[in-house]
């Protein structure tokens, strides 16, 4: 009966408990076939409804056993949620080379032309715990781990290409200050508080970043519609030990896509774990998220003409400035089994690099290089959290290391140290001079300092430029973004001096935020540390509009249904967004569907109430005349079509839909973007404009921020 506890060492992703199945004794069956109930000790148990007591109504024994492990497993069941980055969701894929890179690195991933190298991804919010909701207005981690033959490689990057801070030193505060304030334990998940505007407005170095954060990029409508960066610059090196800078971007297949901030705001009620379900249904479906990576190559000589310091991690290098050479693809095609085994113990390391990859000399770099491995050490319980399968590296493991909590992979034999006379067959493994990992060899010299490079003084110049990259609609919500996030602010003065830093970046802007904020003066600007260069010209690839898929592939149309509506116009809906490769969802009155005028059910996803319109791209009311006078006297129907509207989303509705567009307040203010049905014809049309995606046109028509 015993059973066998060994876990093998080697891990390939498959969960621990299939693990400890693995060769273990024949499994035991109950009489009535399922596998034997046991402790983790692998004893049978009889009953697991009742504790062991004396007498039905007396107190409990200390000999159960069984209760006490399952308790006590119970109450560790938690280990603690990520300092930063706790909320996340993760998947596995491959990374598949289309360029080969050999001529800039011997990095062993960027070798062979199609080899594919297993990865895991994990994307996060910042701020909010474990439970916070996915709508944060936040920066998104983009982790990925690649399981290379050389080691893993882990790219810790963000879906911004900049970050707050330029010393890592720095790090502790801006995440006190963004975090709930200590005191009062709120707001969760959220910068719009004084702490976080007290600090960042002290700290003109994360306006850049600020502009990002305020923009649309912060609100994204799924991960799969998101950018990717490494953010700092890191090194390649070739054979010969010679360094080529390299930026790391990831662009989605799918296209850039951000919700509205008022519909982020209600997603969080409506479904707070909106980005990790369209994750899990994207992969489960078989439509599986694939994003491309480019590198941004360069030199010495480039870094040295460039207006800022390469080494600045609050400053990006345009396209237009280095272009993007595409090297790869990497496809996420694996829901996990376990969402603790692998999402919450997968143990992201800067410090994870792999032979012809360094690192650069980036200050912020450099101290999350140090912080990661004491962050897993801390949160998984000690340093064998490279046994964990998630974790494990993919190719041969070999050293001294051995011991500590939870070891499951000593090394066999008599020898645990080396050098050592035992000979190449019991004396374990050797350095390799020739493949092992190599720094770059530059020469660093200077006096030991605490101190800011000057090349780190320009705070301005980019938040500007990134500024005037977006278009009007895109600039419209980084003002609305701030009025909102400053009129959280109760301290005046908060509110005054980060209006001060906004005059560096665009007086206009600064002019917007005051009128918004009702500031009766305009506070004086704060003197900048370096002058801002005014003249960098606009880069497009900073524009999400700029960018958009054209296309509503990857994206969801919503249908409202009601008993005796048109089932040829849903058929229709139904075959184009499959076409267009598009999700379409019934919502109905009722959750068991509503039956179409030929007779046939058609089982809804959503109730009405469930399934309000911020969780679609689009959405169609194909709806009878008794349907309509049904849902007139429903509050969540008048606020799917309102909300749909005001979103500036596409609306198709058949005539019998009339009396609700009333009921909703726009049925005099319909536009381009409000398409009657009545024919296929008419679905075809509102089906070729839907690549559109948002009518923002209509925004500043149903919006008073504008
Ligand atoms: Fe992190 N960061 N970070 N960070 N970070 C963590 O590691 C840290 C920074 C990023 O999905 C922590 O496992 C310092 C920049 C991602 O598991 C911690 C500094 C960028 C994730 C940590 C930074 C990131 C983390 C918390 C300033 C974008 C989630 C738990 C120098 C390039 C990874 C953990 C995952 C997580 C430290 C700044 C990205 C505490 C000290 C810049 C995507 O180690």
């Amino acid at each position: 009966m015993a059973k066998k506890t060994k876990v093998p060492p080697q891990a390939d992703g498959d969960s621990v408990s299939a693990k400890l199945d693995d060769g273990g004794a024949p499994h035991q069956t109950t009489d009535e076939g399922y596998p034997t109930l046991t402790t983790a000790q692998g004893i049978p148990v009889s009953d697991d409804q009742s504790h062991l007591r004396i007498g039905p109504r007396g107190p409990m024994t200390m000999e159960d056993f069984h209760f006490r492990e399952k308790i006590f497993h119970f109450d560790h069941e938690r280990i603690p949620e990520r300092v930063v980055h706790a909320r996340g969701y993760g998947a596995h894929g491959f990374f598949e080379l289309t360029d080969d890179l050999s001529d800039v690195t011997i990095a062993d991933i960027f070798q062979r032309v199609g080899e594919q190298t297993p990865v895991f991804v994990r994307f996060s919010t910042v701020a909010g715990s474990k439970g916070s909701a996915d709508l944060a207005r936040d920066v998104r981690g983009f982790a990925t781990k690649f399981y290379t033959k050389e080691g893993n490689w882990d790219l810790v990057g963000n879906n911004i290409p900049v970050f707050f801070i330029q010393d890592a030193i720095k790090f502790p505060d801006l995440v006190h200050s963004v975090k709930p304030e200590p005191d009062r334990a709120f707001p969760q998940a959220a910068s719009a508080h004084d702490n976080f505007w007290d600090f960042i407005s002290l700290s003109p170095e994360s306006m850049h970043m600020i502009m990002w954060t305020m923009s649309d990029r912060a609100i994204p409508r799924s991960f799969r519609f998101m950018e990717g960066f490494g953010v700092h610059t890191f090194k390649f090196l070739d054979a010969d030990g010679a360094a080529t800078f390299v930026k790391f971007h990831w662009k989605p297949v799918l296209g850039l896509q951000s919700v509205a901030w008022n519909e982020a705001v209600k997603i969080n009620g409506a479904d707070p774990d909106f980005h990790r379900r369209d994750l899990w249904d994207a992969i489960t479906m078989g439509d599986f998220p694939e994003w491309e990576l480019f590198v941004q190559l360069f030199d010495d000589d480039f870094a040295d003409a460039f207006e800022f310091d390469v080494l600045d991690a609050t400053k990006l290098i345009p396209e237009e400035q280095v272009p993007l050479r595409k090297v790869g693809r990497m496809v996420l095609d694996r829901v996990v089994d376990n969402f603790f085994a692998e999402t919450e113990q997968v143990a992201f390391c800067t410090q994870n690099m792999v032979p012809g990859i360094d690192f650069s000399d980036d200050p912020l770099l450099q101290g999350r290089n140090f912080s990661y491995l004491d962050t897993q050490i801390k949160r998984l319980g000690g340093p064998n959290f490279t046994h964990i399968p998630i974790n494990a590296p993919r190719c041969p493991v070999m050293h001294f290391q051995q011991d500590g909590h939870m070891a499951m992979t000593n090394p066999k034999g008599r020898v645990n140290y080396e050098p050592n006379g035992w000979g190449v067959e019991l004396g374990g493994p050797r350095e390799d001079r020739v493949r092992g990992f190599r720094s770059h060899d530059q020469e660093v010299q200077g006096a030991k300092v605490r101190a800011r490079s000057e090349t780190f003084a320009d705070h301005f110049s980019q938040a500007r430029q990134f500024f005037i990259s977006q278009t009007p609609i895109e600039q419209k919500h980084i003002a609305d973004a701030l009025v909102f996030e400053l009129s959280k602010v109760e301290t005046p003065r908060i509110r005054e001096r980060t209006v001060a830093q906004l005059r560096n970046i665009d007086e206009d802007l600064a002019a917007k935020v005051a009128d918004g904020l009702g500031l009766t003066e305009m506070p004086a600007a704060i003197a900048p540390a370096s002058a801002p260069i005014t003249d960098l010209p606009p880069s497009d690839a900073l524009s999400i509009l700029k960018n958009g898929p054209g296309k509503f592939k990857g994206r969801k149309l919503g249908v409202l249904i009601t008993d005796d509506g048109d089932p040829y116009l849903v058929a229709a809906l139904q075959e184009g967004v499959m076409a267009a490769g598009g999700v379409m969802e019934i919502i109905a009155p009722k959750i068991g569907g509503a039956t179409l005028s030929d007779g046939v059910l058609h089982p809804a996803k959503q109730k009405i109430d469930g399934g309000p319109s911020v969780l679609y791209d689009a959405v169609a009311l194909i709806v009878s005349e008794d349907g309509a006078a049904l849902l007139q006297k429903d509050g969540p129907t008048r606020d799917f079509i309102a909300d749909a509207f005001g979103h500036c989303k596409f609306i198709g509705y058949t005539v019998a839909a009339t009396p609700l567009l009333e009921k909703a307040g726009i049925a005099d203010s319909l536009d381009r973007g409000c398409v009657e049905l009545e024919t296929v014809d008419d679905v075809t049309e509102f089906l070729d404009a839907l690549g559109e995606l948002r009518l923002w046109e209509r925004e500043p028509l149903v919006d008073l921020d504008a």
